[in-house]
């Protein structure tokens, strides 16, 4: 006999909860006066809705919220349980954030120290029929660190807090790009359960490209139970059925099925997915697969150690962006909000998300989008920017947690890489940290030995890599252009962004430049009069080390430093836009040898200065719309070679590229004048580049500030290239007339050049929060036409500078 019923604890499942502050620096009236509380939640969220607080993101409010992160904090609720006849009740906490005490009816039931993991507690002994009382206290996390550091030692770290001595999200304890929000909670969903019997404690079910899925089904046995289990897993439309005695813990049943119809990454292909439904008595599991295989060559070629990832036999290039937590309070975010913030890479092109090793190991929602929508996934270990302990208790904190993880994860179509970590090969060789360690472990023990052997155990089907960076051999530098993957990260922190085109890199799995969000974002939060990079508010809001200076260095020779707060916006939002773009572009032009671009960074977790394409309020800055550029299926662009100009075509679809290349070298002044023209046909077979040499008419000129190269497809493919940068480029002022026409919704902004206008962007938001537009950095020669579609409102008299930028005015 089995049986199993869920008693849900959640608010959504009706149990009424409060948080109390225990001790710690309190403020006045707020020690032991409970707090109506929200599970799954934490405890900011908790207080921002009692009115406890303000919003930790508003001016300098982060600051003054540090008492919470030192504080111990009680979440509490009492609920009536009636006796049900089964055997035994188990209390199970999807995820504790983090070193928490669990009481049940005054009985400790167990302690906890790990945000990443799922703990299940007998209670059978404990639980009483009518009314229960259930007690979680949290140690202040900050405290709890530095707690622990006093107790185990010191490992080197970046940032503020040792968040490497606990395992809880690095970055919610502040990073260069997030606020120091260091909370507590129960921010996973909380439940008891009560069975008999046997009950299915996991489920692993492994799809390949052969259409055979391998279900991996662990199960639970009470000391009691004597009667044989049946198991039974369906896929597509086929059924597998296994006895199990009684006290097997595993059972595997493989089910083929016919005429699979294979998961392909966007780009490439569908993505069929398949429910599976195992069943035990009334205990039953279901998820979704895909058919699919993936690998990852990183055997030594003649150009060093390449990084290609192939899905199905078929190597696919990768256009991709880093993702950190969307939210800095992570218990805000649900499907919805996944499937926007994911829409965005989508639309921009990109085929690959990297979840970053400082965050979370993604929530089901997440990968489910992912699966969906096609979008390869690429998972960090949770581990960042620091040295870990390889002793107890982290040790087995992290196999408990990579194990869990991996059990979770494995059956996403989507999941394409494990990652061992962010950065901390690269630390150990390069960040000073071997004085600190003494020659202590660092936590090389966990990304070369322990976790891939978790994956091969029990993910054997995904790639792992060991860091990011890594050049897949210990004794080469794991930065090393030539050999596996790259993080450029002297761009943006010492030199000027043309040295991207100095690498020849086999695959770049970060490298990203800062600029600021939206107007209204921004201005939403930083209230600082007059508003000034410097101003204290805005300071909270650019977390960067340096910053603003190199927002400033940045500018190099390619565009002037700004004379008001306005162009301060605009052009450290353009040369963001421009300084990425200019690297894809490179990187794009050396495929094959070049095999994915992963930006840092797609999204923000609160209004912020920083490396991000779309802000913390969801809206698409100039850097988007760029990477939509140049990540497009088909990316035309003109490059230096050696001595000579080149158009690089990359045709990253499955069919032939040909059309026919305008080359037209045109003057920047009124009217345009044409000095040259030359028409090509390109020919680009699928999945290829070409690289085309420009004929000396005109690729060489005697006057580089004041012309330019306009470069059309028949196809619409475009291209430009300018012989001078921004500085001493010959810019007409007014260079383009404006006319605008009211829409259902909205208004159309019509912009007609009459000399060449660089960079042509609207921002509505700035006239209404809510006003949105669909373009962006827009190029148009003499007599060429564009129209910016708005939604919202717009005052017509109002769309002129600020409103509608180029780079022309910049200039002049
Ligand atoms: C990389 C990332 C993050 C960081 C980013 C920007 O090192 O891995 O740690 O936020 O650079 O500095």
């Amino acid at each position: 006999m089995t049986s199993l019923k869920t008693f849900d604890l959640t608010t959504d499942g009706g149990a009424a909860w409060t948080v109390r502050a225990v001790d710690g620096p309190v403020p006045d009236g707020l020690i032991d006066r409970p707090v109506a509380a929200t599970v799954p939640g934490e405890v900011h969220t908790d207080l921002l809705a009692a009115g406890e607080i303000p919003d930790p993101f508003d001016g300098d409010n982060e600051s003054k919220l540090h008492w919470i992160g030192r504080t111990r904090w009680s979440y509490r609720t009492t609920f009536s349980w009636a006796a049900d006849g089964n055997d035994r009740q188990e209390l199970v906490a999807e995820g504790l954030d983090t070193v928490a005490t669990v009481t049940l009816n005054g009985q400790e039931i167990g302690r906890t120290a790990n945000q990443h993991r799922s703990y299940r507690f007998d209670v059978t002994s404990v639980l009483v029929a009518g009314d229960n009382e259930l007690v979680v206290e949290f140690e202040g996390p900050v405290a709890a660190a530095e707690a622990e550091r006093a107790k185990v030692g010191s490992w080197p770290h970046t940032n503020l807090h040792p968040y490497n001595e606990l395992r809880k999200m690095a970055s919610n304890f502040g990073w260069d790009w997030g606020p120091d929000v260091a909370t507590a909670g129960i921010w996973q969903p909380i439940r008891i359960e009560s069975w008999s019997g046997v009950r299915i404690d996991a489920v692993r079910p492994l799809a390949g490209a052969d259409g055979v899925l391998n279900t991996f089904v662990s199960l639970a046995w009470t000391d009691t139970a004597s009667e044989y289990a049946t198991v039974t897993v369906e896929v597509g439309g086929t059924t597998q059925t296994a006895s199990v005695k009684p006290g097997w813990d595993t059972v595997v049943l493989t089910n083929t099925v016919p005429e699979v119809d294979l998961w392909w990454p966007r780009g490439h292909g569908e993505q069929p997915l398949y429910d599976v439904v195992v069943t035990l008595a009334d205990d039953s599991w279901t998820g979704r697969v895909g058919f699919r295989d993936i690998t990852v060559n990183v055997a030594p070629d003649n150009d060093g150690t390449p990084f290609v990832l192939s899905v199905n036999g078929k190597p696919i290039y990768v256009r991709g962006a880093n993702w950190i937590p969307d939210d800095a309070f992570v218990t805000r975010l649900n499907a919805e909000t996944y499937r926007t913030s994911i829409q965005d890479a989508v639309d921009a092109g990109m085929n690959l998300l990297r979840v970053w090793g400082g965050g979370i190991y993604e929530s089901e929602d997440f990968y489910d989008v992912c699966d969906e929508l096609g979008i390869l996934v690429w998972q960090d270990f949770l581990f960042a920017c620091a040295a870990y302990s390889e002793e107890e208790p982290l040790r087995s904190e992290v196999e408990a947690e990579a194990r869990q993880a991996v059990t979770r994860l494995s059956k996403h179509a989507s999941l394409a890489v494990w990652n061992g970590n962010n950065e901390n090969i690269w630390g150990y060789v390069e960040w000073s940290w071997r004085v600190p360690l003494a020659g202590r472990p660092w936590g090389a023990g966990y990304y070369l030995d322990l976790l891939p052997k978790i994956v091969a155990e029990l993910d054997p089907r995904t790639p792992y890599s060991a860091g990011s960076p890594y050049s897949f051999d210990q004794f080469i530098h794991p930065n090393d252009e030539r050999h596996g993957t790259m993080h450029i990260w002297d761009v943006w922190n010492q030199v000027d962004y043309t040295t991207y085109r100095k690498y020849k890199p086999r695959f770049v799995s970060e490298f990203g430049f800062q600029g600021p969000p939206a107007w209204s974002t921004l201005t939403s939060v930083v209230h600082d009069a007059p508003l000034d990079p410097y101003g204290s508010q805005m300071l909270v809001h650019q977390k960067a080390f340096e910053g603003n200076l190199k927002l400033e260095r940045g500018l190099g020779e390619h565009l002037p430093v700004w004379k008001d707060i306005d162009d301060w916006h605009w052009t450290t939002q353009l040369n963001q836009a421009r300084a990425v773009a200019y690297g894809i572009e490179h990187f794009r032009s050396l495929f094959p040898l070049n095999t994915g671009a992963v930006v840092w960074q797609l999204n923000d977790n609160w209004p912020v200065v920083s490396w991000a394409a779309v802000d913390g309020h969801g809206i698409r800055k100039p850097l988007w719309y760029a990477l939509k550029r140049v990540y497009a299926d088909r990316l035309l662009t003109v490059q230096p070679r050696e001595t000579e100009l080149v158009v690089a075509a990359h045709n990253d679809t499955d069919n032939a590229w040909t059309t026919e290349v305008t080359v037209t070298r045109r003057s920047t002044a009124r009217d345009g004048e044409v000095l040259a023209r030359e028409t090509f046909t390109l020919e680009v077979p699928a999945r290829s580049a070409r690289i085309s040499e420009l004929p000396q008419s005109v690729a060489v000129t005697s006057n580089p500030t004041s012309e330019y190269l306009e470069v059309r497809g028949a196809d619409g493919s475009t291209a430009h290239w300018y012989f001078a940068e921004d500085t001493t480029l010959e810019l007409v002022a007014d260079a383009y007339s404006t006319s605008i026409t009211k829409t259902d919704g909205g208004y159309d902004v019509t912009v007609t050049a009459t000399a060449l206008a660089k960079d042509l962007a609207l921002f509505p938001d700035r006239l209404d929060r809510a006003a949105r537009v669909d373009s962006c950095l827009i190029t148009l020669s003499a007599g060429e036409t564009h129209t910016f579609k708005v939604t919202g409102a717009l005052a017509p008299s109002e769309v002129g500078v600020p409103v509608l930028r180029s780079a022309n005015e910049l200039l002049n």
